[in-house]
Parts: structure tokens; C-alpha cells; sequence
């Protein structure tokens, strides 16, 4: 009697945690051919390792990375929204000490001193048995980025995006934590992922328990920080008390939230996001279209207030959207795996 109640309750548990997994690779949606655009669109060529993130800053100038798998090439990309029709430009990198054979670049994030105008940018690095956070100087004159510091941590695992606070602070997302063993995690549902705060000279925990924590940016006031749950399907905002994290509230979009970016005057949040999870799998690996959906979502006071869908696709012009901003006007958006696309925004509401 004993023996079949508790082979009784671990059935029940296995077969809850099949329906959970079904759900959570989205496989009860139909790979649909919907597909919106905000105004026209158009290729932005020569992003061949994929566009995983970018970001732009306040005069047009966009850093991209490129290359988050293994058998690409990472290489920093930058793009100028003065002069669109120079198209992308390699960053060549000056470093005496990073292999530039081993690069596999994630997450980016960009610091501007407002006395120096120094650009400081940081970018993620998977290239090599340790995930480094890899800190550069922007040299505007030759075009180039001086490796200045590779920072890593024990504390590191499989890192996916940051958001610099100062040329030196920043908060990092840990999305998987345990690297030799990432499909076991992923079919696990395992919720060990972290967002890390990093002083200037060492890594502690501000968030514990969440599922694949992926995107991370802060509100134009840095009062606010935003966190994409990729595995939960939902965006975390938290308000920042000194340097530690008060969760606000969260917003469930039933999408997988990748990057954010944050437009610098009204405060919305850009996210890239894959609406159907084993499409987005089926990408990375065998190269099929995966659908593409970018969102806008409005906040107030740390709140979600509005999400608008800016953009829509089913794979064919655009695939695994990863990141998406705007500029005067315009928005670019990168891929997982795929070229970058550049929209006029005519109809964002
Ligand atoms: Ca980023
Ligand atoms: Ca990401």
C-alpha cells in the first residue's frame, strides 16, 4: 500500500513536470506567419556570428557584439546612426594580454564620463574556461578599443548580460550556474540564477532564485533596475537602495524576455524577445527560422504601465530577435544568431 502511494506521488511529480516543461518550450503554439513592422525595414549587412546585444548612446554611436557561439568569431561591431549608410565597422581590438583567437562575446553595456566624455565599454566573454567580463576604452580617433582589464570571479558561471553603473560598478545576470551540466539545468527547470553586483573590485549576490535571468538595464534615473526572466517568461523590476535590489513588482509576457535597452528620455523599455522557445532551440543548432517579436513596454515610478508589440516576424526577414533600440526615429534590432535590421519607427502605439 505504502510502496503504490509513493509510486503514486513521484508519477504525479514526473508527469507535472513534463505538462511544466511542454509549456515552458512552448509547444502547445503554433509556428504562426503573423508578422508586423513598425515602418519600413531593411537588412543591416555584415553581423555573420549573430547580433546578440547592442546598445546606443546618447550622439547615435552603437556598439554591437557579435559572435556568442563558440564556433563564431566575437568581434565588437560599431554602428553610427549619423552616418547609416557606412553600414557596420569591425572594432579592432588592442590588447596585450586577451587571446583574440578565444572570444565569444555576450551581454554589452556602455558608461560615458560626463567630465572626460571617456566611453568605457564591458563586455561579456565566454571564450575560455572562465566567463570574463572584458573592459575596454573606446578610442573615437582611430576607431579601435584598447583592452584595459579582463575581470572574472569564481562567482562567474554562464554570465548573459550587464549594466554598467558607473566606468567601474555594474550588475550582471548569472543565467545558468552550472556550465558542464547546462541541459540538465535547462530540462530541470532549475531556478539557481542570480543578478550580481560588482563594487570595483569583487562580486556579491543581489537577487537569488530566478530562472535564467538574461537582459538587465536601469531606468534613466538609475533609481530602477530591470531584469529579464527568460525562464519565467516575465521582466523583474527592482528599486535600487544604495547598491542593494527592493523587488517592485514583475509583468508576465509569455514570450522569452531577452535584452533590454532603455530609451534615455521617456524611460521605455526596448526588449527582444523569441515567442516560441524549441523554434529558438531549433535555431541555434540546426539554423531554422525562429520567430522574432520586439517589444515596447512603458514604466512609471519602477512600474510597468503599457507593452505595445513594435515588431513581429515568423523567421524570414528577421529570426531570434536578441535586443532592439531607437534613435531619432529609428530602431535596430540584433539577432541570437542572425544579421541586425533597421526600421523606421512610423507606428509604435
Ligand atoms: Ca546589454
Ligand atoms: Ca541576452
Amino acid at each position: 500500500m505504502l510502496r503504490s502511494v509513493g509510486l503514486t506521488v513521484v508519477l504525479a511529480i514526473v508527469v507535472q513536470h513534463v505538462v511544466r516543461f511542454w509549456f515552458f518550450m512552448d509547444y502547445h503554439k503554433a509556428g504562426t506567419i503573423i508578422h508586423h513592422r513598425p515602418g519600413p525595414c531593411r537588412p543591416l549587412a555584415g553581423a555573420d556570428g549573430g547580433s546578440e546585444d547592442l546598445t546606443v548612446l546618447d550622439n547615435g554611436l552603437t556598439f554591437i557584439s557579435s559572435g556568442c557561439f563558440s564556433w563564431t568569431r566575437g568581434r565588437i561591431l560599431l554602428f553610427n546612426f549619423s552616418n547609416p549608410s557606412h553600414g557596420l565597422k569591425e572594432l579592432p581590438i588592442v590588447s596585450s594580454s586577451m587571446n583574440q583567437s578565444l572570444l565569444v562575446f555576450y551581454g554589452l553595456s556602455a558608461w560615458r564620463d560626463n567630465q572626460t566624455g571617456e566611453i568605457t565599454l564591458m563586455v561579456i566573454n565566454h571564450g575560455g574556461p572562465e566567463a570574463h567580463v572584458e573592459v575596454f576604452t573606446y578610442r573615437e580617433a582611430s576607431q579601435s578599443l584598447i583592452h584595459v582589464d579582463s575581470i572574472t570571479s569564481s562567482k562567474l558561471t554562464i554570465m548573459n548580460d550587464l549594466v554598467m553603473t558607473s566606468s567601474r560598478t555594474f550588475y550582471i545576470t548569472k543565467y545558468l550556474t552550472l556550465p558542464d551540466h547546462q541541459s540538465l539545468e535547462l530540462l530541470l527547470m532549475l531556478k539557481y540564477g542570480e543578478v550580481l553586483y560588482y563594487d570595483g573590485s569583487d562580486f556579491r549576490s543581489v537577487a537569488q532564485g530566478l530562472h535564467m535571468p538574461n537582459g538587465i538595464n536601469v531606468s534613466p534615473d538609475q533609481r530602477y533596475l530591470y531584469v529579464s526572466e527568460f525562464g519565467r517568461k516575465q521582466l523583474k523590476s527592482y528599486r535600487i537602495l544604495d547598491t542593494e535590489l527592493e523587488h517592485v513588482e514583475d509583468l508576465v509576457l509569455d514570450t522569452l524576455v531577452d535584452n533590454i535597452e532603455v530609451a534615455p528620455v521617456s524611460g521605455d523599455l526596448w526588449v527582444g524577445c523569441h515567442p516560441i522557445h524549441y523554434l529558438l532551440i531549433e535555431n541555434e543548432h540546426v539554423g531554422s527560422p525562429a520567430p522574432s517579436q520586439i517589444l515596447k513596454v512603458k514604466t512609471l515610478s519602477g512600474k510597468f504601465t503599457d507593452v505595445v508589440e513594435v515588431y513581429r516576424d515568423p523567421g524570414t526577414e528577421f529570426k531570434a530577435s536578441s535586443v532592439a533600440s531607437v534613435y531619432k526615429g529609428h530602431m535596430i534590432a540584433g539577432s541570437v544568431t542572425s544579421h541586425l535590421i533597421l526600421c523606421d519607427l512610423v507606428h509604435t502605439d
